[in-house]
């Protein structure tokens, strides 16, 4: 499972692109995760959505998550799920869910980040590590050292986000994230192709220094 360019969908910041083009343009430029966020679609919508995401990440060779719709996820035949700390909690996710079906579960703290292994987490994000824009309730950034804290305690692959940018990804890589989720630095500009894939050659360098 690699998830060093992880994008998440906004159509809100997609200068009026839909979830589809937006995921289709991150592909080109090498995304290795979609995941489709969406908290206003309505179901029916929504399932229709991931399913031209499902389609698009299979050919890539990428894979999908759905943003708290568990329902969602398991009907459009994604890869996984991501939960927050207010959705249904990974434990019962687990339950419910086939052999292999990823959940990866936001943290924002060490404790949060061992809850979430032992309860069956595939994945943890931090987040937000620095303050967006692109999140309304998303607070203060937690910063570098939680990041350091939370890798000292669990060894799931873990990614960061908020508020990342090729600028600020190097720090991020260096304190122990395994990839990096964005919005807006990727999906907030024309040309959604090239600025994945000046994230990801930002990641890939990131990681070669290391
Ligand atoms: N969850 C935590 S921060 C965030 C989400 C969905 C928004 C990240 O967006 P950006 O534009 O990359 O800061
Ligand atoms: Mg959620």
């Amino acid at each position: 499972m690699a998830f060093d360019l992880y994008i998440v969908t906004d159509e809100a910041v997609g200068l009026g692109r839909s979830h589809i083009d937006l995921a289709r343009m991150a592909l080109q430029g090498g995304a290795d995760v979609i995941q489709l966020r969406d908290k206003k679609m309505p179901s029916r919508q929504l399932y229709q959505v991931a399913s031209g995401i499902r389609a698009l990440t299979l050919d890539a060779g990428a894979l999908f998550i759905v943003n708290d719709r568990v329902d969602i996820a398991l009907a459009s035949m994604a890869d996984g799920v991501h939960l927050g700390q207010q959705d249904l909690a990974v434990a019962e996710a687990r339950r419910i869910a086939p052999p292999g079906f990823i959940i990866g579960c936001s943290v924002g703290t060490p404790q949060e980040a061992v809850l979430a292994e032992t309860a069956g987490a595939d994945y943890i994000a931090l987040s937000p590590i620095f303050p967006t824009t692109s999140k309304d309730d998303a607070g203060n950034g937690h910063g570098l050292a939680t990041l350091r804290s939370i890798r000292s305690v669990s060894s799931l692959p873990l990614v960061a986000i908020g508020g990342i940018n090729k600028g600020n990804v190097a720090p991020v890589i260096a304190a122990g994230a395994d990839g990096v989720a964005v919005i807006s630095a990727v999906l907030g500009t024309e040309d959604v192709a090239s600025a994945a894939a000046d994230l990801r050659e930002a990641i890939c360098m990131a990681k070669r220094d290391q």
